[in-house]
């Protein structure tokens, strides 16, 4: 029986008890058989959650572009590996072969290498969705740099943050980005974050909109030359099973971003693994995952996943509603897309529109649905289950997270019975707990509790840049011996399982994971704001919107409000980006606090989703009164 492909529901129910009773064995088949090694690993696992550490293959070396790419080019190297869409649905696709991918990588990373970046170093990359994206990632990969991508929509303020967290050398950017009929100035944006960074010696300036941008003497470098004069072969680096690959960034519920530290090996097993099984890949496929690479989402199944398995992988530079709502179907029906990976934010915004966006299309090539970022809600399910897939494409909703580094609760398309809202069941290899809040595990099913994993899988982040303590706070502190998620869950009563969102103070706006604080910090900067507490509340498209209840230092003072809105939101802009804006503001003059001086935020929910007929306990209050006035002006 080979694990690696899994068929029937049967057979995943023996795979999956197999990859419990002998978790070792198992993942050392997968790896064995599916990935070429320099060299093989002496131990398949060890691990402690209690420190925490833990190491997948320790021994094992390797270079992960020789997987994604070098491997491929004797059989496949005509083979498209990149498929890319720009933004201008006039311009025509690029399809970016494997032999073409091999030699434009190894481009970069002579040029990389030239300009002083060695193995270790970390290298900040802010690009739109432009194929250098994909190539500047894996020329890091191949010379043992540690690629730090940040999404290009984020601010000058979260991006120098983010460099200066894990003092990258050098920048890769553009001039510029397309967005539907707008461009952004990216290069801008890079300048007015790198006067806060001192560590960096170097950007690399992507030639994208031709626009007319300032370029710093001695720091700026157009790639294009630098390129053109690389030579197109460059022997992948050697490295550890457990050398850092990447570092992301995700938000936390406190303090700033927590760079996501993720390892070679394990990694790479477990992406390559589960795009194979959850998207039924098949050689001839056309695949497309609609993230942006600036998230896990795009890391693990736009670039690793897929050039791992040799498949066709379609990266997409604009928005869904350009140049109208019929883009994404026009994209499936033109490239004959097999697979299609989005958000339920997306699927919800697209469902508003008129039906005949979608109808005008031919849709017949799609064989696997997926959806991933947030809780699909039973209506956005239907919708993509009815109209996209016309009930015939199996809906994978693929629960994980930035930490898990890859799929961790999802159907396998034609083998595990779908239902509506259901993550389902944990792919082989995963170990779920639910857990109640006095630490013990709660058997059996049709309960709710918070989601752990009690075992390591391959690729688990191994720490946060910098800060191993706040790792372990953050993960392996709520439940001993175990990996907490933040979420909660509910195992219904044949055992699937169905994510209900954060039980932390992490709010997920379109898919975008926000922490209430970086926001809150934002806010608290206007000279006005005395305090500030956020909070999510359900909409439409959004999933969730944000909520802000603001204390001003002087009540009383006859101010503009909406004034005072806009400027407030133009902090956030500034500060964070504009996917962080809040919806609505309510001025108060206090929040609801307990005694120990936290701000109820539980509450606050409540009261900014109109849910306010059980408020729960309130006993450890210590001003219940401004409960009332908060509620008596909601927005
Ligand atoms: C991949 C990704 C992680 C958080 C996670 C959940 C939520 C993700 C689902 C989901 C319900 C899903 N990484 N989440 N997928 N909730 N059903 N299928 O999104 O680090 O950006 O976010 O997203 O709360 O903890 S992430």
């Amino acid at each position: 029986m080979s694990n690696y492909n899994i068929k029937h529901f049967e057979e995943y129910f023996q795979i999956y008890r197999k990859s419990v009773r002998d978790p070792e064995l198992f993942w050392e088949e997968i790896a064995e058989e599916h990935f070429v090694w320099r060299k093989r690993w002496d131990k398949v696992l060890s691990w402690d959650f209690s420190k925490p550490e833990v190491k997948w293959f320790e021994g094992a070396k390797l270079n992960i572009t020789e997987n994604c790419i070098d491997r491929h080019l004797r059989t496949k190297g005509d083979k498209t590996a990149i498929l890319f869409e720009p933004n201008d649905p006039n311009s025509p696709a690029e399809h970016i072969t494997y032999k073409k991918l091999h030699e434009r990588v190894c481009k970069m990373s002579n040029v990389l290498r030239d300009q002083g970046v060695q193995k270790g170093d970390r290298v900040c990359i802010y690009l739109p969705m432009i194929p250098e994206l994909a190539i500047a990632t894996l020329a890091c990969a191949r010379i043992g740099a540690i690629h730090s991508v940040v999404f290009a929509g984020f601010s000058s303020t979260a991006l120098a943050t983010r460099i200066n967290d894990s003092d990258c050398k050098i920048v890769i950017t553009s001039d510029g980005s397309y967005r539907g009929n707008k461009t952004i100035d990216l290069k801008g944006i890079v300048d007015e974050a790198l006067e806060q960074c001192n560590g960096v010696e170097t950007t690399l300036v992507v030639n994208r909109i031709g626009s007319d941008i300032a370029m710093k003497d001695g720091r700026d470098k157009w790639l294009q030359p630098l390129l053109d004069q690389a030579i197109p072969h460059f022997e992948p680096e050697i490295m550890d099973a457990e050398d850092p690959l990447f570092i992301l960034y995700t938000s936390g519920s406190t303090g700033k971003p927590k760079g996501m530290v993720h390892s070679t090996a394990g990694y790479m097993v477990y992406a390559a693994y589960t795009f194979k099984n959850i998207f039924n890949y098949k050689e001839q496929d056309v695949y497309w995952c609609t993230a942006d690479i600036g998230w896990i989402t795009g890391h693990s199944y736009i670039v690793y996943g897929p050039l791992a398995n040799g498949a066709t992988t379609v990266m997409f530079e604009g928005v869904p509603s350009y140049p109208d709502f019929g883009r994404f179907w026009e994209i499936v029906e033109k490239h004959k897309v097999t697979q299609l990976y989005t958000a339920p934010t997306a699927i919800r915004a697209l469902a508003k529109e008129n039906i005949e966006f979608v109808e005008n299309h031919d849709l017949s090539s799609l064989r696997v649905l997926g959806t991933v970022g947030e809780p699909i809600n039973e209506e956005a399910w239907h919708w993509y289950n009815d109209n996209v897939g016309k009930k015939k494409s199996p809906i994978v909703d693929t629960w994980w997270q930035t930490e898990t580094g890859g799929i961790m609760i999802s159907p396998i398309p034609f083998c595990t019975p779908t239902k509506p809202t259901y993550a389902t069941l944990p792919f082989p290899g995963i170990q779920p707990a639910l857990m109640d809040e006095n630490g013990e595990e709660i058997k059996g099913n049709q309960v709710d509790g918070r989601l752990c994993i009690k075992f390591p899988w391959p690729s688990i982040a191994r720490t946060i840049w910098g800060d191993h303590q706040r790792y372990k706070d953050t993960y392996f502190s709520a439940f001993k011996d175990m990996y907490f998620t933040g979420d909660g869950a509910l195992r219904d009563e044949v055992g699937y399982y169905r994510i209900t969102g954060r039980v932390d103070d992490v709010i997920i706006v379109s898919g975008h994971n926000l922490g209430t604080a970086p926001i809150e910090d934002a806010i608290n900067e206007h000279q006005a704001v005395a305090e500030s507490a956020i909070v999510g509340f359900p909409h439409d498209i959004k999933g969730n919107a944000l909520y802000g209840y603001v204390i001003l230092k002087e009540t009383g003072e006859s101010r503009d409000q909406d004034n005072l809105r806009k400027e407030i939101n133009q902090i956030i802009t500034e500060h964070i980006g504009p996917i962080a804006k809040l919806d609505k503001i309510q001025f108060v003059s206090g929040l609801p606090k307990t005694r120990s001086g936290k701000i109820m935020r539980r509450i606050l929910r409540k009261i900014a989703g109109k849910d306010t007929d059980n408020l729960g306990d309130t006993s450890t209050l210590l001003n219940p009164e401004v409960v009332q006035e908060i509620m008596d002006n909601v927005l």
